[in-house]
């Protein structure tokens, strides 16, 4: 009979989490389908996916930020590319792009090619118009509005209606600056 070889501490948790992932993702499948279920049309499921997503966002931020040792970023442009090096990578496991800036540097594009939030998922026709990440655009748009910048969040291209990535837009509405709250005196 074969020894038993105990797999490595790491093994294990790469296994774990790939199991989480794979968990989370069809939890979050279900849930889009129970959406389309009860409402009936998708432009309010894509607007119940992107509420959920911002409430996640305005409480995921304190642990992006205890996790991730990231300041304050010195302006919009840093800010897109942590949320897509940084943030994408710590809570989805993978990076997204930055581009399509407009001149003033205060709306950009965030392109996804790898998402796992779509393993495993087929639209059918009676689907078209659903934004199915919209969760994602909603979590961008709550963690920024907790750290003073509201913004509103546009799905350009998805994966799942054929095109070639997923790319939302993102647009600086307004910064509100933080206020200091001591007198310096
Ligand atoms: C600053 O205050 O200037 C730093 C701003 C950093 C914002 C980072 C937001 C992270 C959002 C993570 C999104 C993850 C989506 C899966």
């Amino acid at each position: 009979m074969a020894p038993v070889v105990p797999r490595s501490g790491d093994a294990i948790f790469a296994n774990f989490e790939r199991v989480n992932a794979e968990l989370f993702t069809l939890t979050y499948g279900a849930i889009v389908r129970q959406l389309l279920t009860d409402l009936e049309e998708v432009e309010e499921v894509n607007k119940q996916l992107d509420q959920m997503g911002y409430n996640i966002g305005i409480r995921l931020i304190d642990e992006f930020l205890a996790k991730s040792n990231v300041t304050r970023c010195v302006d919009f442009r840093e800010t897109a590319e942590v949320i897509a090096k940084v943030g994408f990578k710590m809570f989805l496991g993978v990076t997204a792009s930055v581009s399509n800036w407009d001149t003033e540097g205060t709306c950009c594009s965030l392109i996804l090619e790898d998402n796992p939030l779509v393993d495993f998922v087929e639209l059918p026709d009676t689907c078209q118009g659903l934004n199915y990440c919209s969760i994602l655009s909603g979590v961008v748009r709550g963690a920024l509005e907790m750290v003073s910048m509201k913004t509103e969040v546009t799905w350009v291209r998805d994966m799942l209606r054929g095109d070639d990535a997923f790319e939302f837009q993102v647009k600086l509405l307004k910064q509100v600056p933080e206020e200091y709250p001591y007198k310096d005196d």
